[in-house]
């Protein structure tokens, strides 16, 4: 096709091409009245929360359009007035479905009334909710052990829908609540809960723009948090140096054309990083020890701080001591000045550092590791728990946060449970559920039976993708609320439900819910489009009315009843999760309230109430000689599963997904043309996987590393190949060989 093609990359995010993208997408989408509703209420006080990523809104100064280009395009799939009903599924068997993109299942419209596939049958038919929620509860009620079913969960679900879903959850039986951060940040969480007590960021966006030295590791921020770019940008106008830590060149880290300000659209960029480091894929760990061992040898440490709050400092130094900068060099890819460089700008002035990261870091073996040592480098500075300074893992999904701090976790703290139990009056299991991967060798072995999903994409987002296809089509039913159609529902169980929900944008009754963002900010959000459909509910009222038909009302719960007003699930979050106090007084205020922080007060809520130096050997992921590297990441046009378009602009792609970035050198020794077609192994002790003709493009990296979208890519990735401690799936270390395709 003669729109595919790739040139070179970009060196500066937003400007015209992202309004003019915006507008294409929301007004192509939901129509003209529709998409400027949406974005007259996005983000704003009183209006809805982006159901795009987690970052922050400012504080106060909200420009009339506080929104980015790829929050549009989220904005421009919800709100789609395209509905799909009886008639689309009766045209189209899961068959016909299957063989579509992505891409074209996104483009359908909303999903419009729920539709049951029976067993055996080709085709999808409307069923109503009453019989829907009685099949469901049927097989629930006939399994040996509420523990042979899953609940999973993705993070755009609000705090009101997550918490009485994990109650109904808990009531049932089971801790089986794996959710996407499972995928995502699990490995930040417990890094972070044993280094200094609390598994969420320290931050505030005020503390960036009192930072002198910001680091951005192993995140795509124009990308995948374009908002997050004029908070870097008004802090380098401050003053601060960005440091870039990223195997490959992102555009977004280079420069910044802010689209909504004059001298953005008319293309005059801010330069943003300072300096880039582009570290070996997985190298982080060895960059940052390198950091530690010279900040310790320059003797440019907090140790005040680190006599009244450390713990395990002399070890750490010793390790430090004995780890050679060869083998850091050789880890990291980056040499000795370079390192010793950024170690002499974080350890002058007065310390106020700042360190962001993402998927980079949180998806490989190590991550738990290198998460450590990143906050060992912070711990020497003392740059925690005061302003200017702090950790900063950038959440992926909306409400990601905000789930989890209302009990979506496979292993609540006994602490939440026992109030829960208090709160409801019926007793809540203590034994630890499954997680991601760990539901997909249940289902796979048979011990699970049922599948729920509250929103996401199981089969898409997980790794593996024949091996969990097989985990869900041995299961007895498959059930998902979702708004859009996706592949989770045609790879389904003996019985598959599909039941449409209101989003985001839509109107739910006048009701409003609310969400936690990615620095601990809970805030309104209400949706005011005409809902897609009449048949639509609301994720509350789906989940009270499952609860009902699977339980009846139990103990002090009065599912229907505590549905029908949110302030009601808000007085039992209250009661339960220390930090929401007059929580529906508070939510009512404009911005929403801060959730309390202990680290930023420098209390350590760590097993020996100190933050704590971690020791972990020094490693990195290897490929084996003659194979290389292969990280999954996400391109311009997509979110996560959810595929927009082709392109990859940033990155000089255009109309294709099937591509392998690989360094320019490696790619002559492989013998490999730009744009040749190629076939991708990736190797593992349970054997190999493979994708076959995808095209090589050249791209400026690391020698020895390589590079594909995900969800295409997770054939590649084996289930059993995890960060250690999290259970992350790593797909960011997959270990791969390349051979010019056959024929
Ligand atoms: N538009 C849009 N927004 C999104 C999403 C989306 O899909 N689309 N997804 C949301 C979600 S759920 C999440 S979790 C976030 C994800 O946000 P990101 O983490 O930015 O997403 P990825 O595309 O996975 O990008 C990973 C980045 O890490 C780099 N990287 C890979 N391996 C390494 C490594 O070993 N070391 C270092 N230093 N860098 C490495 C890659 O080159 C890439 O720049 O975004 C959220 N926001
Ligand atoms: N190889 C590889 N795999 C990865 C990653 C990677 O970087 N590489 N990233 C991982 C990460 S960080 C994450 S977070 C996961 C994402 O995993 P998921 O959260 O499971 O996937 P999404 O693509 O975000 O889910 C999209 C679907 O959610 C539904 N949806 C959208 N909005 C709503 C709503 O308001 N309510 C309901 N009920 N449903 C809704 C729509 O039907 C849509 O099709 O993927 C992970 N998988
Ligand atoms: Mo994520």
């Amino acid at each position: 096709m003669s729109n595919e093609h790739f040139s070179s990359p970009k060196e500066q995010a937003g400007g015209l091409p992202a309004v003019a993208s915006s507008l294409r997408h929301v007004f192509g989408k939901a129509g003209v009245v529709r998409g400027t509703k949406a974005l007259l209420d996005l983000n704003q006080a009183g209006g809805f929360d982006c159901p795009s990523c987690a970052w922050p809104d400012p504080d106060r100064d909200r420009s009339h359009a506080e929104f980015c280009e790829n929050g549009a395009k989220a904005i421009a799939s919800e709100a789609m007035a395209k509905t799909i009903d009886r008639e689309f599924f009766a045209a189209h068997s899961v068959a016909e479905l299957m063989a579509q993109g992505d891409a074209w299942h996104d483009l359908q419209g909303r999903l419009a009334e729920p539709m049951l596939l029976r067993e055996g049958a080709t085709h999808y038919e409307p069923v109503s909710w009453e019989d829907a929620f009685s099949l469901i509860a049927g097989e629930l009620r006939g399994l040996d052990s509420p523990d042979e079913a899953v609940f999973y969960t993705s993070g755009r679900a609000s705090n009101e829908a997550a918490f009485l879903y994990q109650l109904f959850v808990r009531a049932y039986g089971t801790n089986n609540l794996p959710d996407c951060s499972n995928m995502c940040h699990e490995s930040s969480g417990l890094a972070m809960r044993d280094a200094i007590g609390v598994g969420k960021g320290t931050v505030t966006t005020e503390d960036f723009l009192e930072a002198e030295v910001i680091l951005c590791v192993g995140q795509n921020p124009g990308t995948n948090h374009p908002r997050m770019l004029s908070t870097l940008e008004d802090a380098v106008e401050k003053g601060a140096r960005l440091v870039a830590v990223n195997p490959l060149k992102e555009a977004g880290l280079l420069g910044f054309a802010h689209p909504q300000h004059l001298r953005g659209m008319l293309g005059n960029a801010s330069p943003l990083a300072s300096s880039y480091l582009q570290v070996k894929v997985n190298g982080d760990m060895a960059l940052f020890r390198g950091v530690a061992k010279a900040l310790v040898a320059a003797g440019t440490i907090d140790h005040e701080f680190i006599r009244k709050h450390g713990s395990g400092y002399e070890a750490y130094r010793t390790l430090l001591v004995a780890t050679a900068w060869d083998d850091i060099e050789d880890l990291s890819g980056i040499s000795r000045d370079k390192i010793e460089e950024l170690a002499n700008l974080m350890g002058a002035g007065e310390k106020r550092l700042v360190t962001c990261w993402a998927m980079g870091l949180t998806q490989h073996r190590n991550a738990v590791a290198t998460i450590r040592e990143i906050a060992n480098v912070h711990l020497l500075l003392g740059a925690i728990g005061r302003p200017g300074a702090g950790l900063c893992p950038v959440r992926g999904h909306s409400n990601v946060q905000g789930d989890r701090t209302v009990g979506i976790f496979e292993k609540m703290p006994e602490w939440f449970l026992a109030a829960l139990e208090k709160q409801a009056g019926v007793p809540v299991p203590r034994k630890h559920g499954y997680d991601t991967v760990a539901s997909i060798l249940a289902m796979h072995e048979g011990s699970a039976k049922v599948f729920f999903a509250l929103g996401g994409n199981f089969a898409q987002a997980t790794p593996d993708s024949a091996f969990t296809a097989m985990a869900l089509r041995k299961c007895r039913l498959t059930c998902h609320v979702s708004t859009k159609l996706n592949r989770s529902h045609l790879i389904h169980g003996r019985l598959a439900l599909i039941l449409p929900c209101l989003g985001r944008s839509d109107e739910d009754g006048g009701q409003f819910v609310s969400t936690e963002n990615s620095m601990g900010i809970v805030q309104s959000s209400q949706g005011r489009l005409k809902p897609a459909s009449e048949h639509l509910l609301s994720e509350p009222e789906i989940v009270a009315r499952l609860a009902e038909a699977t339980l009846g009302d139990i103990g002090n719960i009065r599912w229907r009843w505590l549905a029908a007003d949110y302030d009601r699930l808000r007085t039992w979050i209250e009661a339960v999760v220390p930090g929401f106090d007059r929580y529906n007084e508070r939510i009512r205020e404009p911005g929403g309230f801060y959730l309390p922080n202990a680290a930023k007060e420098r209390i350590w809520n760590t097993s020996n109430q100190r933050a704590n130096f971690s020791l972990a050997p020094l490693d990195a992921f290897h490929a084996a000689p003659g194979r290389l590297l292969l990280q999954t990441l996400r391109s311009h046009d997509q979110f996560n599963t959810t595929v927009y378009g082709l392109n990859d602009r940033y990155r000089g792609i255009s109309g294709m997904r099937d591509l392998v970035f690989l360094n320019p050198q490696d790619l002559t020794d492989l013998g490999v043309k730009p744009g040749q077609r190629i076939d991708v192994t990736s190797h593992w002790s349970d054997g190999e996987r493979h994708l076959n003709g995808f095209r090589a493009i050249p791209y400026e990296m690391p020698r020895g590393s390589a590079a594909a979208y995900f969800p295409e890519a997770n054939v590649l990735v084996p289930v059993g190949h995890v960060a250690e401690g999290s259970g992350t799936p790593a797909s960011k270390s997959i270990e791969v060989s390349i051979t010019p395709s056959q024929g």
